[in-house]
């Protein structure tokens, strides 16, 4: 069984967001078309959440090994999908321990702590991932390969992801890992 895995589709990283990624507004309308397209077919579609307390520690604001502006705090507006993507009933929280980052939907960057997602996805019988979304060089990226290391094929929708940095190495490295990279128009 497939399944479409939404990835951080949340205002903070969109236009005006506290961590906007270039361009990211643009993808929404074609992740709609997929979200449709999916649920017609009765397949299962999942979107993470990048889902902070205040005090997390990958604030700069917060400790010194922050990195990161401070960004989808728990119930605040830019941790909220965006106003103009499809409603999607299931949704899976990372990074929600104040001491450890989670840029996997999987593990935390630690592989300390892992979260729902695989059991709900094998209780589904799901083998194969269409993963989209923001940041293709960071959430997506370690999602996918976080994926590829629990035995799911994983399709990137290359024209459904925008990165922080230049995606070239991050695609690569994808797939190297065995993920398969294909545009909207190929699912
Ligand atoms: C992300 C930086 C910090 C992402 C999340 O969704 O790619 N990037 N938190
Ligand atoms: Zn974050």
């Amino acid at each position: 069984m497939i399944a479409l895995l939404l990835v951080d589709l949340q205002n903070d990283f969109c236009k005006n967001g506290m961590l906007e990624v270039k361009d990211s507004d643009s993808i929404i309308p074609v992740v709609n078309s997929l979200i449709e397209k999916f649920e017609k077919n009765g397949n299962f579609i999942i979107a993470t959440k990048d889902w902070h307390p205040e005090n997390h520690t990958s604030f700069i604001t917060n400790s010194s090994k922050g990195v990161w502006s401070p960004h989808c705090i728990q119930n605040s507006k830019g941790a909220e999908l965006h106003p103009q993507l499809k409603k999607i009933k299931n949704i899976i929280y990372k990074g929600t321990n104040k001491n450890i980052d989670s840029y996997s939907a999987f593990f935390d960057n630690d592989k300390l702590y892992k979260t729902e997602l695989d059991a709900i996805l094998k209780n589904k019988n799901i083998d194969t991932l269409y993963i989209l979304g923001l940041a293709t060089d960071f959430c997506v990226k370690f999602t996918a390969l976080d994926a590829l290391n629990l035995g799911y094929k994983v399709f990137i929708i290359k024209d459904c992801c925008k990165g922080v940095n230049d995606e070239t190495s991050a695609l690569e490295e994808l797939s190297k890992f065995g993920a398969i990279i294909i545009n909207s128009f190929d699912v």
